[in-house]
């Protein structure tokens, strides 16, 4: 392997592991195509390590996104098991460096991805849905990064919360998203802020992953993207999501130890 390719990939991986952030890349250190096989290396060594991969995570697919991050085109990310934390369970910030939630849609597959689809196809693709929080910590210090050096990250993948399935598919259409910290509201907006409608980021995927030549088995949790800006995770709060229609999701973040 080139070895610039394995060094970055170990560079982002270490500061995962120790919760170190990371100065960026020097500019021009590596194009997107190389990025995504840093990307890839990276999520090696975790899965050499006993973790494995459960699914993937598209990001910028809405605009509040993109204005947040100043990063203007679709990217993906691969999802661990080691990633997932069990609903409304107390989650350890220490693990993370600067870590941020988001509100999202999570997809659940019931056949394998491997070809691009389009929308009725997706959907007969789609065993259920359900809301999800993604925490997202970049290991790039302030959270700065290109498209490029957010791709080699694996898309800042830090954490996933995802409340109950169901198969309310029609839910998912324009429904109000209201992520909320102890009881206040942080964030509001719409599922419709997601590509005009969550569905089509699974359009994407598929199309996504058919570019890579790649495929993800049935039974793979699809994260559809953010569909208002993220918010900084403070210690000792309770955070909870609620889709209209589809359901709530909550976490409790523990106390800040020193
Ligand atoms: C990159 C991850 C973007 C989303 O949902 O748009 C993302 C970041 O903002 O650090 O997960
Ligand atoms: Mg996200």
């Amino acid at each position: 392997m080139n070895t610039s390719i394995a060094h970055y990939a170990r560079q982002l991986d270490d500061a995962a592991v120790c919760a170190q952030a990371i100065a960026q890349f020097p500019s021009g250190s590596f194009d997107l195509e190389q990025a995504y096989v840093i990307q890839r290396t990276a999520i090696q060594r975790r899965v050499n390590r006993g973790d494995s991969i459960c699914g993937i995570k598209l990001g910028f697919t809405s605009r509040a996104k993109m204005l947040q991050m100043g990063v203007h085109d679709l990217i993906w990310g691969w999802l661990t098991c080691s990633m997932l934390k069990e609903e409304s369970s107390s989650i350890d910030l220490n693990q993370y460096i600067h870590p941020r939630v988001e509100p999202e849609v999570c997809f659940l597959t019931k056949r394998t991805i491997d070809r691009p689809m389009n929308a009725l196809q997706a959907l007969d693709c789609i065993e259920a849905v359900a809301p999800a929080l993604e925490i997202i910590d970049s290991r790039y210090r302030d959270f700065h990064f290109t498209l490029e050096d957010v791709v080699a990250d694996n898309c800042s993948s830090a954490g996933v919360v995802v409340g109950s399935f169901s198969r309310n598919f029609d839910a998912l259409s324009n429904a109000g998203v209201h992520m909320a910290f102890d009881g206040r509201y942080v964030q509001t907006g719409s599922t419709a802020a997601i590509l005009g409608h969550p569905l089509r980021a699974f359009v994407q995927a598929s199309r996504l992953l058919a570019a890579s030549g790649l495929h993800l088995p049935a039974g793979s949790l699809i994260m559809a993207g953010a569909a208002t800006a993220a918010q900084a995770l403070p210690p000792e709060t309770h955070v909870r999501c609620d889709i209209y229609g589809l359901g709530r999701v909550e976490f409790f973040t523990a106390t800040e130890t020193p």
